[in-house]
């Protein structure tokens, strides 16, 4: 008993720990706390999907904010049915002030991510991957933490598509991955 309580209380020290070292982070640098190289996360087979003329959108999802966080980071998959380009431009989220399309790029050996000029194309036939340490949408300024539960509305905004309302799922703080079972609409 003595031990599980003790491994118990050590995964516990562990993830505050943990969460203290990322909200450090997320204040030296707003844009940092998400910029890990992490393995692809596929959305799940059950992710919501969202349909705009030929994009189709699945399995929006960020992440539960450590305590003091002012940004966080949103994934998605975006495919493009149709014959002619599209561009993510924007969108907005519920709980931050402003929304920005980014991207990551080396520089000089160190991860940077800056917004995507001109917004994130999307080609015709392809899926383009919004995931962590590669494209991603930020939510700046968050009015509130981001909390593990219900999910969080927000919208994307394309160049010629236009607007589409969406659900991101929450997943917890620093997951690599989508939250599992996320409810089909
Ligand atoms: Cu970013």
């Amino acid at each position: 008993m003595k031990t599980l309580l003790s491994a118990a209380s050590a995964a516990l020290l562990l993830s505050l720990v943990s969460a203290q070292a990322d909200m450090r982070l997320a204040q030296a640098n707003p844009h940092a706390g998400h910029g890990a190289a992490a393995p692809a996360a596929a959305p799940a087979a059950d992710a919501r999907s969202y349909k705009l003329g030929s994009l189709e959108i699945v399995g929006p999802w960020t992440r539960a904010t450590p305590g003091g966080a002012t940004v966080a980071g949103g994934f998605m998959r975006i495919t493009n049915r149709g014959a002619t380009p599209d561009r993510l431009v924007g969108g907005a989220f519920d709980l931050s002030k402003k929304f920005e399309v980014h991207e990551m790029t080396m520089d000089n050996g160190v991860m940077k991510m800056r917004p995507v000029e001109g917004g994130l194309e999307i080609k015709p036939g392809a899926t383009v991957e919004l995931k962590p340490g590669s494209y991603h949408v930020m939510m700046i300024d968050l009015t509130s933490g981001i909390r593990q539960g219900p999910p969080v509305k927000g919208a994307l905004q394309f160049e010629k598509a236009g607007k589409v309302d969406i659900e991101f799922d929450v997943a917890p703080v620093g997951a690599a991955a989508p939250p599992a079972g996320g409810m089909k609409r």
